[in-house]
């Protein structure tokens, strides 16, 4: 439920999207990048800000989970997202990727090149992508489970009503009673982490020193899944993990996830979803 598989939108345009408008992206300028991407999934949410923060034009294709991801596996040698196309080059996983804008040594650098700087920055994005994603995917599922909207939500856009209407509707106790045995010790942890993060985002712009780094991208976004920021689109933006979004605890840390946003121009849908390239990707319904 953490990667939230959605596919969102069949028969759309093959078009570029600016990831930071007015901004001359002239990085990759022979060659349109192309993100293959589940559109909720956190790991791909840390792409899409790393390329907005580089204000780097590129297209996304929704990769369909299953047969899409057997393509997928075809174009990269595995199966999950996400996945950059750079002309010949296709990079797999969000810290490889992170490592190859990095190294085309275009500003800015967002894993320092100082080692004790660089040092902190790698812990604690791994730390992101592992303990707090864990967390963050328990506390969604748990979500979900009780909130028929939250899960209709989170299916792909595609989905007939009639079918949304079931599964929205699906028993919510048979899929809680599941969540709060897997959540109860995973949920405290989570709040104490987010909470200990809050404390340290109130008084600080930036995780790790005094520029925007990975480490910011990587804890951003996990919280995309704990708070749907308005990127998200409708019907998820606003919609969030209860108790954790409505925390009067963690209200500095949603605040400083939203600066982050402004500052890398993702405030509304239009910036959160880049256009579907059409015909051309893993995404692609069969034939
Ligand atoms: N370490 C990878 C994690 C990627 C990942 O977990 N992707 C999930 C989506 S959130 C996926 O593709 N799941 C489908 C699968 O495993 O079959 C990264 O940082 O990119």
């Amino acid at each position: 439920m953490g990667c939230a598989a959605v596919p969102l939108r069949e028969g759309s345009r093959n078009e570029s999207y600016s990831a930071a408008k007015g901004f001359e992206a002239t990085l990759f300028a022979t060659t349109m990048l192309e993100l293959y991407q589940f559109r909720h999934s956190a790991f791909c949410e840390k792409v899409r800000l790393n390329l907005a923060a580089r204000g780097l034009d590129y297209t996304v294709v929704e990769v369909t989970p299953g047969l899409g991801q057997l393509e997928l596996f075809r174009l990269s040698g595995q199966r999950q997202v996400p996945v950059l196309r750079d002309g010949a080059e296709v990079i797999a996983d969000s810290s490889a990727i992170a490592v190859y804008l990095d190294g085309q040594g275009k500003a800015p650098p967002l894993i320092p090149a100082d080692p004790l700087e660089r040092a902190r920055v790698l812990l604690l994005e791994d730390w992101a992508d592992t303990t707090l994603a864990a967390g963050v995917r328990l506390a969604l599922w748990q979500a979900a489970s009780q909130d028929g909207v939250l899960r209709g939500a989170l299916l792909p856009e595609a989905t007939p009503g009639p079918l949304r209407s079931l599964l929205g509707a699906f028993p919510g106790e048979l899929l809680s009673s599941l969540g709060e045995v897997i959540s109860r010790d995973g949920r405290q942890q989570l709040q104490t982490s987010l909470e200990q993060l809050a404390m340290l985002v109130d008084s600080q712009p930036f995780l790790v020193g005094d520029q925007l780094s990975l480490a910011d991208l990587a804890v951003a976004a996990q919280l995309y899944l704990l708070r749907f920021p308005a990127s998200a689109g409708a019907p998820l933006a606003g919609l969030g993990v209860p108790g954790v979004a409505d925390h009067p605890l963690l209200l500095p840390l949603f605040a400083w996830r939203d600066r982050l946003y402004v500052s890398l121009g993702r405030v509304t849908e239009a910036a959160g979803a880049p256009p579907v390239a059409e015909g051309t990707g893993p995404g692609d319904p069969p034939d």
